[in-house]
């Protein structure tokens, strides 16, 4: 149900239910969380990029699947995307989610997941979960609040609205929207700009971040003091500096 591509540094991971708007059964869920640890042990792989196949990105979960669960809602979400979402929070590596079409309940909250969301013109959000008397799931509460405030997230989660790229980039949903004739080519260039960036300075920066999303001033001036030690001991730092001195780009791939 995942399609694994490599280029330039990149490895692609494409869901694969095109007929479903690649909604989400348990095989897809936790191949794809798989798959991100297998992108976070390997070397080669600097950025992972996650995307959907066809016109959709993700309608979420799969609904002719959720009764065959067997198993509770609360255990479903347990076993399944919330260690999903945990695996792209704390992968070591940048993670893009390219959200090339609908993003629909539990894949809403994964195209909000991504450490950078870029869209396609045609792209669209819907916290659907209201439409079938749910609540928001897979991070969404734990996201959409701190991205757009109390009120528009409730907004969102109770009336179901779509949103498209345009009001997602000026909500602050998304980094860039590109074309939808060009949406592939458009986001292997900036996965592959963000691959020649330093990857360990990268990845304690990402872990500083969401460290500070829950933390106090006194916690994160701390553990910036202790991160930035390890950041300056590496060698992309020696790098950094000397490349700075001698007028060239730094060279941060290889090492
Ligand atoms: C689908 C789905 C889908 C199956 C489209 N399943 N087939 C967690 C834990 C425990 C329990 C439950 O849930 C959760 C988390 C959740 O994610 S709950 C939310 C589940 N998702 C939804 O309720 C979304 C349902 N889908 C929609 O509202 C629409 O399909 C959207 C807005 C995504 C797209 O609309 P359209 O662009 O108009 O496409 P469509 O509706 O025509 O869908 C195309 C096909 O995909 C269609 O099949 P068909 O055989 O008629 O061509 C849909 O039935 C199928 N599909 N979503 N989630």
């Amino acid at each position: 149900p995942v399609l694994v591509a490599d280029r330039g540094g990149v490895r692609t991971l494409t869901l694969n239910r095109e007929d479903r708007l690649n909604a989400a059964n348990n095989a897809l869920i936790l191949s794809l969380t798989d798959e991100l640890r297998r992108a976070d042990a390997d070397e080669g792989v600097r950025v992972v990029v996650i995307t959907g196949a066809g016109r959709g990105f993700c309608a979420g979960q799969d609904l002719g699947d959720v009764a065959g669960q067997g198993t509770s809602f609360t255990e479903h979400l347990h076993q399944t995307y919330n260690p999903l979402i945990r695996t792209i929070r704390a992968l070591g590596k940048p993670v893009i989610t390219a959200v090339n079409g609908v993003a629909a309940g539990a894949g809403a909250s994964l195209a909000l997941a991504g450490d950078l969301r870029l869209w396609a013109q045609g792209a669209l959000l819907v916290e659907v979960f209201s439409n079938i008397a749910l609540i928001p799931d897979s991070g969404s509460t734990w996201f959409l609040p701190r991205l757009v405030g109390y009120n528009r997230a409730f907004e969102l989660m109770a009336l179901a609205d779509r949103v498209g790229a345009d009001e997602a980039l000026r909500l602050g949903l998304c980094e860039a929207v590109f074309p939808d004739e060009t949406f592939r080519e458009d986001v292997q260039r900036y996965a592959e700009r963000l691959a020649a960036r330093p990857a360990n300075a990268l990845r304690l920066t990402k872990q500083a971040l969401s460290a500070a999303l829950s933390s106090t001033l006194d916690q994160a001036l701390d553990l910036e003091a202790e991160l930035q030690q390890e950041a300056g001991d590496h060698w992309e730092h020696a790098e950094g500096v000397r490349a700075f001195k001698e007028k060239r780009p730094a060279q941060f791939l290889g090492g």
